[in-house]
């Protein structure tokens, strides 16, 4: 499930995710930009599949009421092809996953959500503050839920073949959505790649660990009300072997000489093996126990230390990424009240520090090159700024941030 899951949320990095967790990294697709298109090709496979879904349990009539509309969706190929599965740094991940504004609207969620994920929390013992954590990064709390047709998208996909084994099961596990009446095709929606709702499940996944919470007899993701969601990613993490109580991790210090080679998933031991070497929680106290810690250090020895434990792989099992699962960490910290990353982050390979880079996108924006803010992480609009700067000032047009420019801006 985890790996299936990644091969969307990598797409979504660079799409919707990225779109909803910072504005500075490319735009999402939305209904508005994506209308159907006439394909007789794409036709040709709708029927060749409706025989393959038959085969597997899905009625006529269900075929007949979720394509009734549905239809080729070209810019979901174009945003399944031009996808980049760059890796963002730590810091630039946390920059937007956990930006002081996220941090805010988690507080603000958790507040009108008190009594619900109390509830969630009492039943599947997963802290309130993950699950709203997951619920910021997934959708910007509810604000980006996806609104592209998923039947539309996932033929689209499954059609194109680019991963097409992949898509076609989506495809059929969202037809069983469908049929169970959960929902109706109309409200069957999501981002370009068919992840949906609140916490951007994708089929198979809803089919696996959706609840009904609120007993109105359906498992609704979609609906304005996240309870249903909400409740469904702590049903997820549970059954993924959350440990009630305890922390993903927490950043530590190390002591100095500290073998770099010890780090990494890999390399996890007792937290008393740690401790006796000298690592210590950020006040200097001894590292908790909490059963097998790893130690990550993801921007290598001069940028923060991590010691992970048994939870943060419940978090990987939700989406495996180790900046993701910081991130949930991190910002369900922050939403808690706990400080930010103690640490600093080494200079970037232009040598530039995130204070540099924000100075950089405020400077361009104060002579009208807009970067879309200055939250010192480089997506596409800093770098269309600085091509338009470069050009205006007679400079080579490369987009490439550096001191230098930062200097000529001065
Ligand atoms: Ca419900």
């Amino acid at each position: 499930m985890a790996v299936t899951r990644r091969a969307i949320i990598l797409g979504l990095m660079a799409g919707a995710l990225a779109g909803c967790v910072g504005g500075s990294a490319g735009q999402s697709v939305s209904r508005q930009a994506v209308r159907p298109v006439p394909n007789p090709a794409y036709d040709a496979w709708v029927v060749s599949f409706r025989q393959r879904a038959v085969a597997k349990g899905i009625s006529q009539d269900t075929l007949d009421r979720a394509f009734r509309g549905a239809g080729y969706l070209p810019d979901v190929v174009e945003k399944d092809r031009n996808q980049t599965e760059f890796t963002r740094t730590l810091e630039d991940y946390l920059a937007i996953a956990a930006s002081d504004e996220r941090v805010t609207k988690g507080q603000a969620a958790l507040r009108r959500q008190a009594n619900t994920l109390a509830a969630i929390e009492g039943r599947y013992g997963v802290d309130a503050e993950i699950v709203t954590a997951i619920w910021g990064l997934e959708s910007k709390y509810g604000e980006r839920r996806g609104d592209i047709p998923v039947v539309s998208s996932l033929s689209t996909l499954a059609f194109d073949g680019r991963r097409g084994a992949f898509f076609e099961q989506q495809l059929v596990a969202s037809l069983k959505i469908v049929q169970s009446g959960d929902t109706t095709p109309e409200r069957l929606t999501g981002s370009w790649a068919g992840a949906m709702g609140h916490t951007q499940f994708i089929p198979t996944s809803y089919l696996a660990y959706a609840v009904d919470f609120n007993g109105d007899g359906r498992r609704d993701i979609w609906s304005e009300d996240p309870t249903d969601a909400l409740a469904s990613t702590a049903a997820y993490l549970q059954r993924s072997g959350w440990r009630t109580g305890q922390p993903w991790g927490m950043e530590v210090r190390l002591p100095s000489g500290f073998d770099g080679r010890l780090t990494g998933r890999g390399n996890a031991r007792a937290a008393a093996s740690w401790a006796a070497m000298g690592v210590t929680d950020m006040d200097g106290r001894p590292l908790p126990d909490y059963g097998t810690t790893a130690i990550l250090m993801p921007q290598g020895p001069r940028g923060p230390a991590f010691a992970t434990f048994r939870n943060f792989n419940v978090i990987l099992r939700y989406n495996n990424a180790e900046n993701y699962a910081i991130g949930v960490g991190h910002l369900a910290d922050r939403i808690a009240g706990k400080p930010p990353v103690q640490a600093g982050f080494p200079p970037d390979a232009q040598g530039m520090t995130i204070d540099d880079r924000k100075a950089l996108q405020r400077r361009l924006t104060a002579r009208g090159f807009d970067t879309g803010g200055s939250d010192g992480v480089i997506g596409a609009k800093t770098v269309d700024a600085i091509r338009a700067y470069q050009a205006s000032a007679g400079l080579p047009v490369t987009g490439e941030p550096s001191l230098a420019l930062l200097q000529s801006l001065r």
